[in-house]
């Protein structure tokens, strides 16, 4: 039986790969949704596929989380509905560009700390005094493998990672004296629309990231996620790393040459 079955999880970057995944596999289990990202159309569809297939209630919203105003209007929505969710996903987060410090582009500095930063805080900030409130609430932050070890290029992203554990680490300590939970799930490559957003749409030099290993999948991680949230309200997780197995570190994949992918 699932501890989260008529709960209420809100999944910032629904649209696509983990937040997707989550989604689905939050409504399988019985939890209503609230599902927010920038492309609305489909955040609708799968709003609409998954309330008709698991008869939850799905809420779906644009919502740019580097945009304070739209964030607090849509929380303030929310709230006044009495919907403060149970589980906050903070989800939403990208990598922009990979390159050298002095060969980088401040554009896509701006895209990284904006949304992997500022926008898991500006969300956070909306609800948690709500949840601190009411006594209930469950806050888990997609870290990544990417916030333990730097990796060559990878400097502003692994930047807003590690800002990303700290503020994990800095919230718990926070909401201490609360029931409040707070969790980061750091999983290494899961192949998403991460590295074609990474590569500005390169989808050859996106594809080259995964191959020659099984990497994880957006389900696997949500595996994760569903057994992080469905733990007794006494039991937290700190931190899960997740990597594929043929990942070892960071920077040892094993890597087949011609492999074919299992699973
Ligand atoms: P995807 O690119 O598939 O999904 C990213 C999601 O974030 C999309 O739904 C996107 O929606 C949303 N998003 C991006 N910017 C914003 C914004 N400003 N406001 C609201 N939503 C936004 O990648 P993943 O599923 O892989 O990434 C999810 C999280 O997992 C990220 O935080 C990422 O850093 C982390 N992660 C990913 C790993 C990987 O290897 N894939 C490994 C470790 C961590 P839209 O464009 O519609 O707004
Ligand atoms: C994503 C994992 O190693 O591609 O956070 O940066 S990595």
């Amino acid at each position: 039986m699932s501890r989260i079955a008529g709960k209420l999880a809100l999944i910032t970057g629904a649209s696509s790969g983990i937040g997707a995944a989550c989604a689905r596999r939050f409504a399988a289990e019985g939890a209503h949704l609230v599902l927010w990202a920038r492309r609305g159309e489909r955040l609708e569809r799968l709003a609409a596929d998954l309330g008709a297939r698991h008869g939850v209630t799905v809420r779906a919203a644009i919502v740019d989380v580097r945009d304070r105003v739209a964030v607090n209007r849509e929380a303030d929505a929310l709230v006044g509905a009495r919907a403060v969710p149970d589980i906050l996903l903070n989800n939403a987060g990208l990598a922009s560009g990979l390159s050298r410090v002095q060969d980088g582009d401040p554009v896509d500095w701006d895209r990284m700390i904006d949304t992997n930063v500022k926008g898991l805080l500006n969300v956070s900030r909306a609800f948690l005094p709500h949840m601190i409130a009411r006594g209930r609430g469950h806050v888990i932050n997609l870290g990544s493998t990417a916030g333990h070890t730097v990796y060559p290029m990878g400097n502003v992203y692994n930047a807003t990672k590690f800002g990303v554990r700290a503020l994990t680490e800095g919230m718990n300590l926070d909401v201490a004296g609360t029931p409040i939970r707070v969790s980061a799930v750091d999983p290494g490559y899961v192949e998403t629309e991460f590295s074609e957003v990474r590569f500005h749409g390169d989808r050859d030099k996106a594809k080259a990231v995964y191959e020659g290993f099984t990497p994880l999948s957006a389900d696997d991680v949500a595996d994760v996620i569903a057994y992080v949230v469905n733990l007794p309200e006494h039991v937290n997780i700190l931190d899960v790393i997740v990597v594929p197995t043929a990942q070892r570190n960071i920077y040892v994949v094993d890597r087949q040459p011609n492999s074919t992918k299992t699973s």
